[in-house]
């Protein structure tokens, strides 16, 4: 059985949804963010990198989502998460790669300064700045679901997986979709899916259900 080191207010959630999607046995262990959990010379053995989420399978330990995710897909999914052909694989780790690199970065940066850091750290301008470029990435995202409503394969895979989780953030950096109308559908679809709904805490997938 899979072993999962997450928490229920981290990235570790994306794998938890993967995991929930492909149908694989795993059992959680949920760590504080901080010295006493994620920090602690325990879990440092475990994961050098010292951050949730990392799973251990069969003593294969992986860090990092996103790759966790993927060789999720590829592993205990790989007719209905993964994809078939090198095309479709190469559109399937750009998005994955972008949802982390791109989309979840600007998010992160903008939530710093609209909610995280206190009042005095919290810079505006930067806010502006990162806000606008999520808004950039979410107009790509409007763009590659018009037309079958999926990033890739016409099919919900491993990449509409990851990039919908990095969107359940936005909430952080006060990002309404409003404005893109194909983005609210999908990300409402892809969180009513069982699978969604046994691996989030509710509270952190309401604000998108309505
Ligand atoms: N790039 C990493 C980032 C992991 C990460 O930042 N994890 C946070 C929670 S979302 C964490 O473990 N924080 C605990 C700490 O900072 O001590 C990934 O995607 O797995």
């Amino acid at each position: 059985m899979i072993k999962l080191y997450g928490n229920p207010y981290s990235r570790a959630n994306r794998v938890r949804w993967a995991l929930e999607a492909a149908g694989a046995k795993y059992e959680e262990e949920t760590l504080s963010l901080g010295p006493e959990g994620t920090g602690s010379q325990r879990f440092r053995a475990i994961n050098p990198n010292g951050l949730v989420p990392a799973i251990n399978d069969e003593g294969l330990i992986l860090f990092e989502s996103v790759p966790i995710c993927l060789y999720i897909a590829k592993k205990y999914a790989p007719t209905s998460l993964y994809v078939e052909s090198i095309r479709d694989e190469g559109l399937l780790l750009q998005w994955s790669v972008w949802a982390m690199t791109e989309l979840e970065k600007h998010n992160e940066t903008a939530s710093l300064h609209v909610t995280w850091f206190s009042a005095p750290k919290r810079d505006a301008s930067i806010a502006a700045r990162e806000q606008a470029e999520v808004s950039r990435c979410l107009s790509m995202i409007e763009e590659a679901i018009q037309e079958s409503g999926f990033l890739v394969a016409k099919r919900f895979t491993i990449a509409d997986l990851i990039v919908s989780e990095v969107l359940t953030a936005l909430v952080h950096a006060k990002i309404e979709l409003n404005d893109f109308p194909r983005v609210k559908r999908y990300l409402k679809m892809n969180l009513l899916q069982p699978s969604a709904q046994k691996a989030f805490a509710s509270d952190v997938i309401q604000p998108y259900l309505t």
